[in-house]
């Protein structure tokens, strides 16, 4: 899944991709460099990030998913936590509500996704964007992390979401500390995989990575790490991770399952 942000603050990409023929453009070279969906989002979710407007989110994200869809046969995924947002999205072309609020954030939202009868991601997320990095705290994060997506799948369920429209999400880097927090949930994914949902990983350039390389790499310059942390969801069975660089991880993936089926 290749990240694909038409905002103007994310913590990596934010303003290179807000014009609607650049975004586009890099659009068509994910799907070349082979990415399998595309992760379009419109609101920035990175620590601090201020809320954009439901009308605003709507502009940024539906042309470009309009413009993907008419041209290429490729699986688009929305990134947001607003039910009217996802519902324009899933109307111009998107078959996945990517939904880092894990539908909590809107009082319809549980609803709308069972309406829309598309795909979800149900990520975990302690706090809100806003606050969140301020004092994550967690008795022991996988326990909790993966109780929180076993309860949120039901919730969907219950909803009326077809038990395969689910996805589940750790949310690393969402309200957990850099190291204490991210580190042992990416140790353990088995322990979400063994929900018996696909697992979707976000790790890619995120801020644990400078963390454990020693502190102050900017977030282009932590490849490695991100790879090393697709092959550790790899090997634990996730079915998808969400990734900045999608050919360098494609080509780290593939080299993996390779020498997986030579054993
Ligand atoms: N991470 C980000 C955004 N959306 N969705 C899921 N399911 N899982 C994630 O780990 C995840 C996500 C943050 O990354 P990015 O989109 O690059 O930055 P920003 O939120 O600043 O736009």
């Amino acid at each position: 899944m290749a990240v694909t942000n038409v905002t103007p603050d994310s913590f990596s990409d934010g303003g290179r991709f807000l014009d609607p023929d650049r975004a586009l453009a890099h659009a068509r070279r994910l799907i070349a460099d082979g990415a399998d969906i595309l992760d379009v989002g419109g609101e920035s979710t990175r620590p601090g990030a201020e809320p954009v407007d439901e009308a605003e989110e709507i502009a940024r994200v539906v042309p470009l998913i309009r413009a993907i869809r008419a041209e290429r046969d490729v699986a688009v995924s929305v990134d947001t936590m607003k039910p009217a947002v996802a519902r324009a999205a899933v109307g111009a072309g998107a078959a996945i509500w990517n939904d880092v609020s894990a539908l909590r954030h809107a009082p319809d939202s549980l609803d709308v996704a069972a309406e829309l009868g598309c795909d979800v991601v149900l990520m975990h997320m302690q706090g809100e964007p806003r606050t969140m990095q301020a004092e994550p705290r967690y008795a022991d994060v996988v326990g909790e992390v993966t109780d929180f997506l076993a309860g949120r799948a039901e919730a969907a369920m219950a909803a009326g979401v077809a038990r395969e429209r689910i996805w589940l999400d750790p949310g690393i880097g969402f309200g957990k500390h850099m190291m204490g927090h991210n580190l042992p949930l990416l140790a353990h994914l088995d322990r979400i995989v063994a929900l018996g949902f696909p697992v979707l990983l976000g790790a890619s350039r995120k801020s644990f990575i400078s963390a454990v390389d020693g502190g102050g790499r900017a977030p282009s310059e932590r490849l490695g790490g991100s790879i090393a942390a697709a092959l550790a969801g790899a090997a634990a069975g996730v079915a998808a991770v969400r990734v900045h660089d999608v050919r360098e991880t494609a080509q780290a993936l593939r080299v993996w399952r390779a020498i997986a089926e030579a054993r």
